[in-house]
């Protein structure tokens, strides 16, 4: 499929973990953080971010019972409305944002379809790499934070935690424990965008953490900026007076 990429001058950094590992509380910690430092921030989640994808979410997470959706959901119906979801938000809210210069935080993105449909349900790894890139359009993220706990404390923490049970925290902790490693694995293929974080210690600890490979990121991000603007400027006819 040919992939649609449209120069941008915003930034996608997305936190990907299984539950309980942190990253919606160090993704509100880096949003401060980043603004302090004057840029523009837009903070989102998946699936969800547009007024359509929060409804696919409430079908895709409510427990059979909640809604009038009752049967049981299959992998096929799951992967399908969550790139549904996947293409109003990257439409409507992550590219707009992008081409305006923000920096896009996204509580979840393209390689948890990959953990969570692919190396935990079982689907197609390249199948679904080639449906990402429908409902992306072949965007990307420039940075992943992958914030890495044990499947155990995970769910502890969540249990604790979160308002509400949704529909995949009733999934077994083998389920868990394949969605973490298939995380591993995405972040073994692909160590330059993929960033591993230890989530267990104190989120005081773990936001150093989250700042100081981020502040590294936005640095080199910053350079290779300068030289595409050097080198544009080198490659420009001299004005004859
Ligand atoms: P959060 O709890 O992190 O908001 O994520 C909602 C659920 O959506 C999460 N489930 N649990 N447990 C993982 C699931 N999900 C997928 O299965 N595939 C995806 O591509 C995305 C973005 C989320």
């Amino acid at each position: 499929m040919a992939v649609r990429r449209k120069s941008r001058s915003g930034l996608l950094i997305t936190f990907e973990g299984v539950e309980g590992s942190g990253k919606t509380t160090q993704l509100r910690r880096l949003a401060t953080l980043l603004r302090q430092d004057g840029y523009r921030v837009v903070e989102t989640r998946e699936p969800g971010g547009t007024a359509t994808a929060e409804r696919i979410r409430e079908i895709l997470l409510s427990k059979p019972g909640r809604l009038p959706v009752t049967e049981p959901m299959t992998a096929a119906c799951e992967v399908l409305l969550i790139l549904a979801a996947r293409s109003q938000h990257v439409t409507h809210v992550i590219e707009p944002a992008l081409q305006a210069g923000s920096i896009v935080l996204c509580d979840r993105f393209s390689d948890s379809t990959l953990a969570y449909q692919g190396y935990a349900r079982g689907l197609d790894l390249a199948m679904l790499r080639e449906m990402n890139r429908l409902a992306t359009g072949g965007l990307e993220p420039d940075l992943t934070l992958l914030l890495e706990v044990p499947v155990a404390s995970g769910l502890i923490r969540r249990r604790k935690f979160a308002l509400e049970q949704n529909r995949l925290d009733h999934e077994t902790s083998e389920f868990h424990e394949k969605v973490r490693r298939g995380f591993q694995a995405l972040a073994a293929g692909d160590p330059k965008r993929i960033k591993r974080i230890d989530g267990l210690p104190h989120p005081e600890t773990v936001a150093l953490e989250v700042r100081s490979v981020v502040g590294a990121f936005l640095t080199k991000a910053r350079v290779n900026r300068l030289r595409t603007v050097m080198s544009a400027l080198r490659a420009r006819p001299p004005r004859s007076r």
